[in-house]
Parts: structure tokens; C-alpha cells; sequence
């Protein structure tokens, strides 16, 4: 299949230049007294944000710049992620054939050997907002025996690694859907070697294209799992690596 790459860092390089180009034509101290009017009007509650937001527009305020004016007195919202249990294994385990209890298997015999159980976290990094795969992969392995944290949306790769060895997981499962997965999994991979945690395994999960695979496992993902994944298969190759790396 066609598809287009983007080169992430080009596209980044270009629009921080943009934004260069944008400070240094306009009237700063225009900017300042729009975006200390809109702060102004936060913190009052007098006035209306949308005209004065429009207002430092004109005077080429940037959107960060207008949404930081506001946030300096509301604080940035955090979008709460919650996840459910038992759905997926009831649906799975129907029929003779029983992958899930497999997994479960595994998951508790690990934790028997170890003394706790296996630990994912599930990270969404960038701005990449799909969250649907990554909470269902969340709550499959919950069902599996898994101990899941699932880290917040728009996480940067130094994020994810401190929440990663804070939390002390086996294994971090990145879900990326907007085509950021070239940046993002090898910065991950360098932050958790920096930290001296290049032994947890990083696997992917998301749309990723083909021809993106090799480039992915040369920069550390153990494993890439994409649309039509059966969740306990990836579930019991992960426990495998989990066993190889992680039992005495
Ligand atoms: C729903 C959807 C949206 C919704 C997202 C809602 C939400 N809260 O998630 C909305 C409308 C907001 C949206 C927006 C955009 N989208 Co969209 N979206 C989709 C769509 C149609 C389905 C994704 C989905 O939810 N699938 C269902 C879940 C359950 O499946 P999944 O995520 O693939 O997860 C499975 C596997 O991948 C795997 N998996 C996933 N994560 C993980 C993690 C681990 C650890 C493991 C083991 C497995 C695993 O297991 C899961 C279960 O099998 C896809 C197309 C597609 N068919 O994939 C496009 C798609 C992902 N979107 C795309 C684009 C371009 C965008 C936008 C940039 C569009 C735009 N120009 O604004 C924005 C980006 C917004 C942002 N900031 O992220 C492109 C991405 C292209 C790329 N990667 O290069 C796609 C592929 C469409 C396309 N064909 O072009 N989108």
C-alpha cells in the first residue's frame, strides 16, 4: 500500500521556525498586554475570553502562548482514563479452546517464582490522542493477570520512562496511531538506557506500517503488534520475554 512519509523532526524543525518568524515580526508589548488581559480576565471573571483570545490573535499571539495566558490561573486539564475489567474474558473464554486461561496461567506462575505480578504500563506519547486500542489492550490484560498502569495521554518519552522504573514494570507497551512511533520508540529506548533500565521491554502496538518494522526493531521494540493482534497470543509472547529476562 502507498503511503506517505513524514519526516516528524523536518516538520518540526520547519514549525518552530515558523513560530521564530512570528515572534520576531510582531509588536511584543501589543502581545504581552493581550495576554495579560486575557490572565487578567481568568482570574477576574470579568470580561469574555473568546473576543480577547481573538483580540491577541490579530496581534499574532500563538495558540500555546493564549492557552498558557489561561492556564496560569486554571490549572491544564488531565483526562482521566479509566478502564474496565472482566469484559474481555468473558467474551474470550466461551468457547474449548481457552487462550486466556493460558495466559492467566503464566501471568500466575510468574508471580508465584517472583513474588509479584507481571507489570505493564501502556503509554500514549506525543499528540497522538487514540486511546481506544490502548485501553482495550489495558483491560485485556488486567483480565490476564497482568498488573496494568496505564500513563496518561500526550506523555513525552522521559515521562513514560520515569513512570516505567518508577513504577518498577516489566514491560512498557506503547500504542501509537498517528504515526509518531519513528521518534518516539528510540527516544524511549534512549531514556530508559540512560536511566539504566535498558532491560524492560518495550513492545508496539498501533497502526504502523510495514515497512516501518525493521527500522523499529533495529532501535530496540521487542515486539509490534498492530490492528488485528489476538491479544493473548501477544500476551504470551510477552510473558515468554518476561520469563527469559526477568526469573532468576
Ligand atoms: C477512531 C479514529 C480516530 C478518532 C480517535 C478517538 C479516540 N479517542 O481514540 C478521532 C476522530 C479523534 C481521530 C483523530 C485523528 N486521526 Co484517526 N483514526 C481512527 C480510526 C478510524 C480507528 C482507530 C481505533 O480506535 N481503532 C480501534 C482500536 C481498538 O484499534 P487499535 O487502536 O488499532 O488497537 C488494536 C491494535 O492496533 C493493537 N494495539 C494498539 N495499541 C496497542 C498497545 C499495545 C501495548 C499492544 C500490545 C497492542 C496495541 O491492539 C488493539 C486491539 O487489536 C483509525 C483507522 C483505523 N482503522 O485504524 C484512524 C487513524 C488512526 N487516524 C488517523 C489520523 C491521520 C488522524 C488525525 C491526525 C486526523 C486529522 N488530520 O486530524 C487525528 C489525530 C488526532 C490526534 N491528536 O491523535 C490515521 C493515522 C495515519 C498514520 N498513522 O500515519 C488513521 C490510521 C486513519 C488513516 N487510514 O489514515 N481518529
Amino acid at each position: 500500500m502507498e503511503i506517505l512519509e513524514v519526516d516528524n523532526t523536518a516538520v518540526r524543525i520547519s514549525q518552530i521556525k515558523r513560530l521564530q518568524e512570528v515572534k520576531a515580526k510582531r509588536n511584543n508589548q501589543k502581545v504581552e498586554e493581550c495576554l495579560n488581559a486575557i490572565t487578567t480576565a481568568a482570574d477576574t471573571g470579568e470580561g469574555n475570553l473568546l473576543e480577547l483570545a481573538v483580540v491577541a490573535a490579530r496581534e499574532r499571539a500563538t495558540l500555546g502562548e493564549i492557552s498558557f495566558a489561561i492556564e496560569k490561573v486554571c490549572g491544564r486539564f488531565q483526562a482521566q482514563t479509566r478502564t474496565v475489567s472482566g469484559v474481555y474474558s468473558k467474551e474470550y473464554s466461551t468457547g474449548e479452546v481457552d487462550p486466556v486461561h493460558d495466559v492467566r496461567k503464566m501471568t500466575d506462575d510468574f508471580a508465584q517464582k517472583a513474588g509479584r505480578r507481571p507489570r505493564i504500563l501502556i503509554a500514549k506519547m506525543g499528540q497522538d490522542g487514540h486511546d481506544r486500542g490502548a485501553k482495550v489492550v489495558a483491560t485485556a490484560y488486567a483480565d490476564m493477570g497482568f498488573d496494568v498502569d496505564m500513563g496518561p495521554l500526550f506523555q513525552t518519552p522521559e515521562e513514560t520512562a520515569r513512570q516505567a522504573i518508577e513504577n518498577d514494570v516489566h514491560c512498557v507497551g506503547m500504542s501509537s496511531l498517528a504515526a509518531g512511533h519513528k521518534t518516539l520508540l528510540p527516544k524511549l529506548i534512549e531514556e530508559l538506557s540512560a536511566l539504566g533500565r535498558e532491560d524492560i521491554i518495550v513492545i508496539v502496538g498501533g497502526v504502523i506500517p510495514h515497512q516501518d518494522y525493521d527500522y523499529l526493531y533495529e532501535h530496540g521494540a521487542f515486539a509490534i503488534f498492530g490492528p488485528g493482534t489476538r491479544i493473548p497470543e501477544a500476551a504470551m509472547k510477552i510473558m515468554e520475554e518476561v520469563n527469559r529476562r526477568f526469573s532468576e
